[in-house]
């Protein structure tokens, strides 16, 4: 439990988010997109990428780096590729324009992906997946960000939190969904516990001077740490190449040297992939994707959880409140920013 929290409905948390969005400037139909992103994350208690976010995204408006009244424009670039250039707005909007594309081509062509180019990105990856799954495809999602994690043996920031995020189609409202930092934490977990005055677990972050660190405000201005070691480090270096380079947008140091020192939201692209199962398999998909639930049946089978289990969880508690609880140092920042 919280301590100096404020419960507030679903209703009215929302109309407190898309007003700090509207106030800022944002168009309705980004503020409308914002509101969901950051509204899904509240309700399943992803913390660092919910209500929290409204107060970067609306620095980085006021800071003249996003275009709040951007129109993404959606272009055909192959038989099985979607390109979405956001015009250096939000993503939210961008996703929403392509999606609809992505499972057209995922469905004729069997596998598409989907490039969204030059937005500023400060969502979670998991309700794109999600979304993806909800059409029967599987889904895979990922995303530079800002280079504030050192490689493996390194002291130095290269790479971004870089997200991978997966979603498998099951039977029922609930995929099967993994979406994590290639970081050992996400950035904005080292920012919650600065916020509520907290250390972090070690091997999460070194200081300036590479030394290993628990206070949050030293690893901030140090560097974040991979996950697994030079196994995270791998990853994060596939996620910089597969969702910059090969999509024609800013790996996380070109972001950052884009930011020039303002502490906006990142700048760059972001791949999602989408499986057709019934491409690959015709009329026997249904029955290998039964077949899949077996695997999540030997995991739950022996105590062990789903990767999202703890969010539907969160997800189903919050929809039966009807109300999400935030801290009250974040709701009187939210508060000003409306005021
Ligand atoms: P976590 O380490 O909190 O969780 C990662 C995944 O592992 C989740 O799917 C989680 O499910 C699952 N999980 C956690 N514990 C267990 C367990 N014991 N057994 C099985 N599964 C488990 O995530 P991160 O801190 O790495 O990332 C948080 C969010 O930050 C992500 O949504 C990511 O997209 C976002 N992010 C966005 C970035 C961007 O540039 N846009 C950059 C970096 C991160 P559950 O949620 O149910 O706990
Ligand atoms: O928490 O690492 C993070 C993050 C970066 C961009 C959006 N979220």
């Amino acid at each position: 439990m919280m301590t100096d929290t404020v419960r507030l409905s679903l209703a009215d948390a929302r109309t407190l988010a898309r007003d700090a969005f509207r106030k800022a400037g944002l168009t309705e139909a980004h503020a409308e997109a914002l509101t969901d992103t950051v509204m899904a994350g509240q309700r399943d208690e992803c913390h660092s990428h919910g209500l929290y976010r409204v107060l970067g995204c609306v620095r980085t408006v006021k800071e003249g780096k996003v275009d709040p009244r951007a129109v993404p424009e959606v272009k055909d670039t192959a038989p099985s590729i979607v390109t979405v250039d956001a015009r250096y707005g939000y993503s939210p909007l961008a996703f929403r324009q392509g999606l609809p594309h992505l499972v057209e081509k995922a469905r004729t062509q069997g596998v598409a992906a989907l490039a969204i180019n030059n937005c500023f990105h400060f969502s979670a990856l998991w309700p794109e997946v999600e979304l993806i799954a909800a059409e029967g495809l599987a889904a895979l999602a990922l995303t530079p960000s800002h280079a504030w994690v050192a490689p493996a043996g390194g002291t130095k920031g290269v790479f971004g939190t870089n997200p991978i995020a997966f979603a498998w189609p099951r039977p029922g409202p609930f995929p099967f969904v993994f979406d994590f930092a290639t970081s050992a934490s996400a950035r904005g977990e080292i920012e919650l516990h600065r916020r509520a005055g907290k250390p972090i677990p070690e091997g999460w972050a070194i200081d300036a001077e590479g030394a290993p660190t628990t206070d949050p405000a030293a690893a901030l201005a140090g560097a974040m740490l991979t996950f697994g070691g030079h196994k995270g480090s791998a990853l994060s270096a596939m996620v910089e190449l597969l969702a910059g380079p090969l999509i024609g947008d800013m790996t996380s140091a070109e972001s950052m040297a884009f930011d020039a020192g303002v502490g906006a939201a990142p700048c760059h692209g972001e791949l999602l992939i989408a499986f057709n199962p019934t491409s690959f398999l015709g009329a026997a998909a249904t029955q290998n994707i039964e077949r899949a639930e077996a695997l999540f049946d030997a995991i739950l089978g022996q105590g062990a959880r789903l990767p999202s289990q703890r969010r539907y969880e969160a997800r189903q508690r919050t929809e039966t409140s009807g109300e999400i609880e935030i801290p009250k140092a974040l709701y009187d920042d939210l508060t000003a920013l409306v005021a």
